[in-house]
């Protein structure tokens, strides 16, 4: 891997945004391809982060500027794909359930998700089941991430489901879920395909329902 996208990819899992962002100009000034500054300096850089925090030993506040530091390359290298599908690997509707506030960790699943190529279209918190239906049915995404933090807001999610079933879209999409108080068992008995109990796992698991639509 040349220099450039060694420092690139330790600015990034440093959480360095004045050096991601500055060693970025740098190696497309040298004619390094943007898509290989992406795949080989900034992806990288985020994976090891993201095993860290997997592993336990890295926690919130670095994954939190580590995101912000990728961002920043990747803000830099957006405009100079031709098209943004290359970046693409999906599209996501997100949102907190109906009846609950919290939103942070729904932010960075957000951020984690755009950083590795899903254009999400965040619907906020106390989101509706209408709310959640209807953006699936106008912007037809191919997974629907519902994130919870309460054990009383994780109730209502069968309503989400059902509410997508009932405007005959649930078949369409892949649901994500996550937060606190969810588990896998949760998940698995509403017969939801996707579970991710952090936001680096949230990739991967969107990553993976991304394979299993086909
Ligand atoms: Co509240 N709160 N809160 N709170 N709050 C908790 C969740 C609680 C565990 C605190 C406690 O009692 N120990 C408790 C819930 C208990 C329960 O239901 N079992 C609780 C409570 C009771 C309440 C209120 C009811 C308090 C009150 O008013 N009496 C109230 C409810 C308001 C409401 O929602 N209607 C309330 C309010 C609030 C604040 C508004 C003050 C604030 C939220 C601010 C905000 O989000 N904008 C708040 C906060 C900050 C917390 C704690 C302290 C921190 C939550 C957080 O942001 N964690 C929390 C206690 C705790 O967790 N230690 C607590 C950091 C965040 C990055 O983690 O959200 O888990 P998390 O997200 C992770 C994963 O879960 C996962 O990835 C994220 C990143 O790794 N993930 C997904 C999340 N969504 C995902 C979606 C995915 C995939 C993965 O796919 C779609």
């Amino acid at each position: 891997m040349p220099d450039y996208l060694i420092t690139i990819a330790e600015a990034v899992q440093n959480g360095d945004d004045k050096l991601v962002g500055q060693t970025v100009d740098e190696a497309l000034g040298a004619g390094i391809a943007p898509k290989d500054i992406l795949n080989q300096g900034l992806i990288p850089g985020i994976q090891a982060l993201g095993q860290l925090f997997k592993d336990g030993q890295a926690y919130l506040p670095e994954m939190l500027v580590s995101v912000r530091a990728m961002k920043s390359g990747v803000d830099k290298l957006n405009p100079l794909f031709a098209s943004k599908d290359i970046l693409k690997k999906g599209t996501v509707v997100l949102g907190t359930v109906a009846g609950d506030l919290h939103d942070i960790g729904k932010n960075l699943v957000k951020m984690m998700l755009e950083c590795n190529g899903y254009e999400v279209h965040d619907l906020g918190r106390d989101v509706s089941a209408d709310t959640f239906a209807s953006a699936t049915r106008d912007i037809t995404p191919d997974i629907v991430g519902i994130s919870a933090l309460l054990s009383t807001t994780m109730t209502y999610i069968p309503e989400v489901v059902r509410t997508l079933e009932e405007a005959g879209i649930r078949s369409k999409v892949k649901v994500l879920l996550g937060g606190a108080p969810i588990t896998r068992q949760f998940a698995d008995e509403l017969g939801i395909e996707g579970y991710a109990d952090d936001c680096a796992s949230a990739v991967d698991e969107a990553d993976r329902l991304m394979k299993l639509a086909g």
